[in-house]
């Protein structure tokens, strides 16, 4: 495991509250999460010397992040970077892994990285007009998304088997996490029963099947340790309870969406997770919490085998067994989307993976009260996907790792429980 590791920390973390048409601009709900990230840090704006920001589809501007910058008062300003990142709903994650490699190449101190957005303020039909553009699609019926997304559903059940009523749990799973965590929208458990019945929005979709278009945003600060350890900050952010270090990172892309050829080519989360757990040195089984992306339950089942934790094929039975342990034991934590995921706790176009990262910290920190998936939860992967698969960006965050003065002079770290 590279030393260079320790040197990126997630240090504060924001989040306005999600909402139904709060009746607010995307830039003004970034800002608003980019204050409370800063709060959470304990920095002050003009310890930022990079921002990072995720485009919105309902206020875009040319060049988000300057605009976004411009905004909040970090620019003009000398020796300042400023980067818009489009990976689509990967967004967030591709970002965090840029503010790493900001910090690690480009010397920067603190790189502050929002997404954000006010879809749900917007009519179905300019939310639909500009979401079937935004795929450039003349080849799928309105919504150009989820029926996108459906066709590969289709090929999957066709190749690997896996059924409707399997698809049709994913939501139960998410909205049984999602009904114990303070900030997500849905409250209330899901039955399958109920999401097969809820409307059909194509063939292979119902409505609790669809990602929830939703307000609000997100904010992530990542720091150098050296520059903590200037400001006596170092293991002391996200509320006193320590930082977070980006452990590795791995990107992948596939087709422009929607995919003229749907079979296993056109998947790229594995090659991402591969990179990730590469980089880290750790197996699957290493991890203690997933933020996986689930805009519709195919994303989500391709998900959970491509990071290990069920074998190629086995997704569906898994999502089976998962939903059985939730039916006997309203308090079961499944160690995957604590918050509920796009499905679940809500989805403000291409920022939800923010707040797949913001829920890794909370459980690597050990506040998630009921929903800890383990008192000592030592390594968190989080996965954004963009478009119709075609980018994927995951990330694996863990505790500060100790070093002994032998491992640390031979470039080798171990955390105690490895
Ligand atoms: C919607 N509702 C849900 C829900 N989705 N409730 C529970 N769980 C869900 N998953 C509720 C809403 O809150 C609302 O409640 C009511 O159902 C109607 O929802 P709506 O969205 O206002 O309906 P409508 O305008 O008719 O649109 C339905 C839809 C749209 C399915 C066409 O929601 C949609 O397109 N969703 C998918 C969004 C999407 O494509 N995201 C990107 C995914 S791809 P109430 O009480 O207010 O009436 C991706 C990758 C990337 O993520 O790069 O971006």
């Amino acid at each position: 495991m590279p030393r260079l590791a320790q040197t990126v920390r997630v240090v504060g973390c924001g989040a306005t509250k999600l909402g139904n048409r709060l009746g607010r601009s995307a830039g003004s709900l970034m800002a608003e999460a980019v204050q409370g990230a800063l709060s959470s840090a304990r920095l002050e704006l003009d310890d930022l010397d990079g921002l990072i920001a995720v485009p919105s589809m309902s206020d875009p501007h040319l060049m988000e992040a300057h605009y976004l910058a411009t905004k909040i008062g970090l620019l003009p300003k000398k020796n300042f970077l400023v980067r818009t990142i489009d990976t689509g709903g990967a967004g967030p994650v591709t970002a965090l892994l840029e503010g790493r490699r900001m910090i690690e190449a480009e010397n920067c101190q603190a790189v502050v990285i929002a997404a954000g957005d006010a879809v749900s303020s917007l009519s179905t039909e300019e939310f639909l007009r500009r979401a079937d553009a935004g795929i450039g699609c003349d080849r799928l019926p309105s919504p150009a998304i989820p029926n996108g997304y459906g066709l590969i559903t289709d090929w999957h059940a066709k190749t690997y088997g896996v059924t409707r009523e399997q698809l049709a749990k994913v939501p139960c799973l998410m909205s049984h996490q999602a009904s114990k965590h303070p900030h997500a929208i849905t409250r209330r458990r899901y039955t399958v029963e109920e999401v097969l019945e809820s409307p059909q929005i194509t063939p292979q979709l119902n409505l609790l099947e669809c990602a929830r278009r939703m307000d609000g945003a997100g904010a992530i600060i990542v720091a150098s340790s050296r520059f903590l350890e200037k400001r006596g900050l170092l293991n002391k952010g996200n509320h006193g309870n320590g930082d977070v270090v980006i452990l590795s990172g791995g990107e992948a892309s596939g087709p422009l969406s929607p995919p003229v050829v749907i079979d296993e080519t056109m998947f790229s989360c594995e090659q991402a997770a591969q990179s990730a757990y590469y980089e880290a040195q750790v197996r699957p089984d290493e991890i203690d919490f997933f933020g996986l992306y689930d805009c519709f339950p195919i994303c989500f089942l391709r998900a959970i085998e491509a990071v290990g934790i069920c074998p190629k094929g086995q997704g569906g039975r898994w999502i089976d067994e998962q939903y059985e342990r939730i039916l006997a034991d309203e308090n079961y934590v499944l160690p995957v989307n604590t918050h509920g995921g796009l499905l679940s706790f809500g989805a403000p176009w291409e920022a939800p993976a923010i707040f797949a990262v913001i829920e890794a910290v909370r459980q690597l920190n050990g506040v998630a009260g009921a929903q800890q998936v383990a008192e000592d939860c030592r390594r968190a992967l989080v996965y954004g996907n963009g478009g119709i698969f075609s980018s994927s960006a995951v990330a694996i965050l863990s505790k500060p790792i100790q070093f002994n003065k032998t491992q640390a002079a031979a470039g080798v770290a171990s955390s105690p429980k490895l």
